[in-house]
C-alpha cells in the first residue's frame, strides 16, 4: 500500500513559480511513490473577498495548470474542495477541539490580518481548522507544501493527536514534506518577502502563464544589491533568490553555477535566468493551451475525482461523528 499524500492550492490570483517549485513540482514527482490527492481549496479562497465569476474561472485555471504541469488524473485525484461536503462538516467538529491559543499563534493569520484589521473574516482566522479537516479526512501521512504552510500542518498533527488521545485512534498523524531547495521563493521586487499571489506589484512574481517577454522583463528588474560576486549567500537575499530559481530550473549544482559565473556580472545572470525560466515553463504553457481548448474536459476530470474521493471523506467523517456521539 502506498502512503497517502494530500495537498491543496487556492484558486486565487495567478499561480507563480513559488507555488510551482515548492509544491506543484513535488506533487508531480511523487506520483509513483504516493497515493496522491490534490485539492483546489475554494472554501479557503473565500476567507478573503472574491469575485464569483473570477473564482469560478480560477478553479478551472489552477486545475488546468496542475494537469499541464504533469499531474496525471489516472494516478492522482484533483478535485474541488466545495464539491465534497465532508470538508466543511469536519472543520466545524474540529473547531470544537482546537484551543484558541493554538490558533492565535498562527503567523499567517497575524500577517494577513494586519492589513485587513477589523474587516478580517472569522473564516481567515479559522483557515487552519479547515486545512486540518482537508488533511485528516483522507488518512493523510504526508503533506507536500512550501515552508509557509509548515505551521498549519503541525497544527493538524497536534489536533489529530489531541483527538486520538480523547477518543482513541481516529486520525493518522500527518507530516509536512518541504523541499530542501526552493521551499520559500521570495518576491522579485522585495526579496525579504515571500513570493505571494496577493501582492499587487506587477514585478513581484513570475506567474506560470506569463509570456516570455514578461518573464525576461521581470527578472531584469529584480532587486539585487550593489555587490558583484555571484555566490549563494542567504545574507544577500536578492541574488540568492535568483540563484535558487536558476538552480532548480537549470538542474545544475551550486558549485557549477558559481564556477560558470566567475568574473561575470548580475546582468548576465539575469539574462540567462530569463531564458532558463522561459524554456522551463514552455512545455507547461503549451500543454495548458491544449487542455483548455477542449471545452468541459477539466470540469469532467474534477467531477470524476470528487466522486472518487467523496466516499473516503465520508467514511472518516462517519468515524468521527460516531466517536463524538453525533447523529
Ligand atoms: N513563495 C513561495 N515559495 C514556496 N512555496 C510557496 N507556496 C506559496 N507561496 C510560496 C506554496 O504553494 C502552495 C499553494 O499555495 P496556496 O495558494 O494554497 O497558498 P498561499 O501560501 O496562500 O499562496 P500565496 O501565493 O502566498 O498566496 P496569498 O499570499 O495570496 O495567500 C502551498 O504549498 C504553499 O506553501
Amino acid at each position: 500500500m502506498k502512503k497517502r499524500s494530500f495537498s491543496g492550492i487556492q484558486p486565487t490570483g495567478d499561480i507563480h513559480i513559488g507555488n510551482y517549485l515548492a509544491a506543484i513540482k513535488q506533487w508531480v514527482a511523487s506520483q509513483a511513490e504516493y497515493d496522491n490527492i490534490f485539492c483546489i481549496v475554494d472554501l479557503h479562497a473565500i476567507t478573503i473577498p472574491q469575485d464569483p465569476k473570477i473564482l469560478k474561472a480560477k478553479i478551472r485555471e489552477v486545475s488546468g495548470l496542475l494537469f499541464a504541469a504533469g499531474i496525471d488524473p489516472k494516478l492522482s485525484a484533483v478535485f474541488v474542495q466545495s464539491q465534497v461536503g465532508a470538508h466543511a462538516e469536519l472543520a466545524w467538529i474540529l473547531n470544537c477541539f482546537i484551543p484558541m491559543g493554538w490558533m492565535q499563534r498562527m503567523t499567517q493569520f497575524k500577517e494577513k490580518s494586519k492589513e485587513l484589521k477589523e474587516q478580517v473574516s472569522v473564516g481567515l482566522f479559522d483557515y487552519p481548522a479547515l486545512m486540518s479537516a482537508d488533511i485528516l479526512l483522507y488518512d493523510t501521512e504526508v503533506v507536500p507544501v512550501g515552508e509557509d504552510q509548515k505551521q498549519h500542518v503541525e497544527l493538524s498533527r497536534d489536533l489529530a493527536q489531541r483527538f486520538n488521545s480523547i477518543y482513541g485512534p481516529t486520525f493518522h498523524l500527518p507530516k509536512a514534506v518541504i523541499p530542501e531547495v526552493g521551499a520559500r521563493i521570495m518576491g522579485l521586487d522585495d526579496p525579504t518577502k515571500k513570493m505571494s499571489k496577493s501582492e499587487d506589484n506587477p514585478g513581484h512574481a513570475i506567474n506560470l502563464l506569463d509570456s516570455p517577454d514578461e518573464i525576461r522583463a521581470k527578472i531584469k528588474r529584480a532587486t539585487t544589491d550593489s555587490r558583484r560576486e555571484i555566490r549563494f549567500d542567504e545574507k544577500r537575499p536578492g541574488i540568492h533568490n535568483l540563484l535558487v530559481i536558476y538552480e532548480i530550473f537549470s538542474g545544475l549544482s551550486r558549485a557549477e553555477i558559481e564556477a560558470s559565473y566567475q568574473g561575470k556580472g548580475y546582468a548576465q545572470l539575469k539574462k540567462d535566468l530569463g531564458e532558463v525560466v522561459v524554456e522551463g515553463l514552455k512545455p507547461l504553457q503549451s500543454r495548458y493551451q491544449e487542455l483548455t481548448a477542449e471545452a468541459g474536459h477539466i470540469d469532467s476530470l474534477l467531477a470524476e475525482a470528487a466522486a472518487r474521493v467523496r466516499p473516503l471523506a465520508e467514511k472518516t467523517l462517519a468515524r468521527v461523528k460516531s466517536r463524538v456521539g453525533l447523529g
